[in-house]
């Protein structure tokens, strides 16, 4: 899965970036580009194999990131990158909450839902340039022959069209669509269409109240629409948890009334919003955790982790994470009869610990 950070300069995408892929501050001066990390899924059920397994690897689940970097507005090109963001599943928009003296607001001042608006309107308008461009080339078509197959798919972006003009984005509007609709569309990549994930970057000493402050920001009632959701974090906060040890971490994290790390949420809504669910390998190779959508057969799960065991899957051994702990091992969940042998039909769940058996 790959997601995208965009926001708008100085709201904190870079550091944020950094500090969900542990990549370092690139150098300063030339021209700002789009950079990609790696961020590891937080799963506790992994270390939790990884003890009963004691194997020579651990093997997160992973989430790509893209920094876009933001454009100063103003000079006749979009406040982002926008070709950056075509190959991502999500994005991710860094919020600007916090007050600073010293970090200026490229607008002058603070308000998160302006910017949230702001930005949500800058992907309306690009997918409008999309359909735009396409429309044109379908009258074109039109005219010269006129296809059933050009003449459905023009009715299909007039309704966009209509839609994008009136602010909405896409992403309320395909779902609504007919099947028939929606495959037309299968080749486009509209980003008013993906999972809007609004990080919202706070000053130190609102986080206590996050709830309180999105409140009173408006931004509870921005992100209720589908498609979206909210994250409070501080990223100054972030950055020192990052360097404290976990029990430290803890009773920090405690002190400030937060659960677990902003981080930890900000990819766990990524997860959620795109309907993901991780799969579970143990041995003592390695233990290793998966990413699949919510409903992915056992065959295809198996695509997850090489085309040859997808191609030759015979049958997939499953017992579910809690059976195995409750057990101790697997020798014990076969003989409490918990761990099952399941065909290619069937649908993998989240926190399956899976065994495939393949022919190649
Ligand atoms: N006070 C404060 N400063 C921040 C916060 N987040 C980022 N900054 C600072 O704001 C500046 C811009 O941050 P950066 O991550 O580069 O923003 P970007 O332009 O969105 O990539 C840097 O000097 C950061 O240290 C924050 O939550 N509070
Ligand atoms: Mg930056």
């Amino acid at each position: 899965m790959k997601v995208g950070i965009i926001g708008v300069a100085s709201s904190g995408k870079s550091t944020l970036f950094q500090l969900l892929t542990g990549a370092s501050a690139p150098a300063p001066g030339g021209r700002p580009e789009a950079r990609l990390g790696v961020a590891r899924v937080p799963d506790p059920r992994v270390d939790a194999l990884a003890v009963m397994y004691q194997p020579k690897k651990t093997t997160p689940a992973t989430v790509e990131y893209v920094d876009v970097p933001g454009v100063v507005k103003g000079e006749g090109s979009a406040l982002v990158d926008l070709p950056a963001l075509r190959g991502v599943d999500a994005l991710v928009h860094v919020v600007r909450a916090f007050e600073s003296d010293s970090v200026a607001h490229p607008d002058g001042s603070v308000d998160p839902v302006r910017d949230a608006k702001m930005l949500e309107l800058e992907l309306i308008l690009a997918d409008l340039g999309t359909a735009e461009r396409r429309l044109e080339r379908l009258e074109g078509n039109i005219k010269k022959a006129n296809r059933a197959d050009d003449v459905a798919e023009r009715a299909v972006f007039l309704k966009l069209k209509a839609a994008l003009e009136a602010e909405r984005p896409l992403r309320e509007v395909v779902p609504g669509l007919s099947d028939e609709e929606r495959k037309r569309l299968r080749s486009y990549s509209f980003l008013s269409e993906k999972p809007l994930i609004l990080v919202v970057n706070m000053g130190e000493d609102e986080v206590r109240d996050a709830a309180g402050v999105l409140e009173r920001r408006g931004l509870a009632s921005f992100a209720a629409a589908p498609g979206r959701a909210l994250v409070p974090v501080s990223a100054p906060i972030e950055a020192e948890m990052a360097q404290l040890s976990s029990d430290d971490a803890r009773a920090f994290r405690e002190d400030l009334h937060l659960e677990e790390p902003g981080l930890d949420r900000v990819i766990r809504a990524s997860y959620a919003l795109l309907g993901l669910i991780s799969f579970l390998t143990a041995g003592e190779d390695e233990c290793r955790a998966w990413t699949i959508r919510k409903g992915t057969k056992a065959q295809p799960a198996a695509g997850a982790i090489h085309s040859d065991i997808e191609r030759g899957f015979i049958r997939a051994e499953v017992v579910a994470f809690d059976d195995l702990m409750a057990a101790g091992s697997l020798a014990a969940c076969r003989e409490r009869g918990t761990l099952r042998l399941e065909g290619k039909e069937y649908v993998v769940r989240d926190g399956d610990v899976i065994n495939f058996r393949f022919n190649v």
